[in-house]
């Protein structure tokens, strides 16, 4: 059994690990502030003698230092971030505050008290408007939202600490990721949480173009499992990787698996293409599977299958 501090605990990627971690057996100290994360999504985990819950705000001074050294994890999952691309456009001090300065904060709790390993939350967004698909790891890294340059800085951090002070540090690139427990209140939510959410409601959903567009989008139940697996093997060292399936899947096949089960919802209407949208996204999944030995196992219709069930 290995003792695990998740920080980003209540969230969306972050409830997943918290009972991907529970379920193997392992420790866990989930940290959230509540900012973006929900109580209810750690229901499961909440009745697990094997959780401990802290609410905090982990760019605080002082906060992950405390703790960190209160409860000495074998290994750090940092997973809290201010999570919407949007607002880090709208608000790029707090974006520096909640993605930079609370890296920096896991960085040197994990020095000061000897925690052997870092596993991070990174993104594909630090590829930027990348052309060349599949996107490899070595594609040039130029983030073009104040969100992809703090996970860019932050693997920077993270990486370069590990490197000097003995962290072995694993850098997770998430492609689009979905499924329960998004949210989907925003306009710039996950697309699959908001046609989800549309759907349920009996409501018809709006395909921003011509529906063509595509992303390598990756079960939630992956993007934790492969977290685990960072957090947990043996004999892995400091390095990144994507967290993606490999996999295109366009608009239209999305809303069509949704449409088959919704029958008598209204047909998606083709609205105008949103600003600043990339047309395709897909990943080269080949280096976490030599690393980690990872590969993601939901297919997108079993994913929307089970969202459906959900709802
Ligand atoms: C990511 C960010 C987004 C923005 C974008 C820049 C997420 C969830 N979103 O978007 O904030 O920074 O990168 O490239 O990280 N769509 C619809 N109808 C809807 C909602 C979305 O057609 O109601 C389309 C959207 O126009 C896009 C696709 O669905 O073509 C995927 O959208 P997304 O926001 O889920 O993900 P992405 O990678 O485009």
């Amino acid at each position: 059994m290995t003792k695990v501090l998740v920080t980003g605990a209540a969230g969306f990627i972050g409830s997943h690990t918290v009972d991907k971690l529970l379920a193997v057996g392992h420790e866990v100290i989930g940290v959230d502030n509540f900012r973006s994360g929900h109580r209810s999504n750690l229901a499961g985990a909440d009745s697990n003698e094997r959780f401990t819950l802290v609410e905090a705000d982990v760019s605080a001074d002082g906060v992950l230092d405390g703790l960190v050294s209160d409860t000495l994890p074998s290994a750090i999952i940092h997973l809290a971030a201010l999570v919407s691309v949007q607002d880090s456009i709208d608000n790029p001090e707090l974006n520096y505050q909640l993605n930079v300065l609370a890296t920096h904060r896991v960085a040197e709790a994990a020095r000061a008290h000897d925690v052997k390993r870092v596993v991070f939350a990174s993104s594909a967004a630090i590829y930027g408007n990348a052309t060349d698909m599949p996107i490899v790891e070595e594609a040039a890294k130029l983030p073009i939202s104040p969100y992809g340059g703090a996970k860019l800085a932050s693997e920077a951090i993270l990486l370069s600490h590990g490197a000097a002070f003995g962290i072995t540090v694993r850098c997770q690139r998430y492609f689009n990721v979905f499924g329960p427990r998004q949210d989907p209140a925003s306009p710039y939510s996950g697309v699959i949480s908001i046609f989800d959410k549309r759907y349920r409601d009996g409501k018809g959903v709006t395909i921003f173009g011509d529906g063509q567009q595509t992303r390598d989008f990756i079960s939630v139940h992956d993007v934790a499992r492969a977290n685990v697996l960072a957090a947990t093997s043996d004999g892995i060292k400091s390095g990144w990787a994507n967290v993606c399936t490999g996999k295109a899947t366009s608009l239209l096949e999305v809303a069509a698996i949704f449409a088959e089960h919704y029958s008598e919802a209204p047909a998606p209407i083709l609205g105008e293409p949103r600003k600043g949208d990339i047309i395709h996204s897909r990943g080269q999944a080949d280096l976490i599977a030599k690393e980690l030995g990872f590969s993601a196992e939901v297919t997108v219709k079993d994913g929307l299958s089970e969202l459906i069930r959900l709802g």
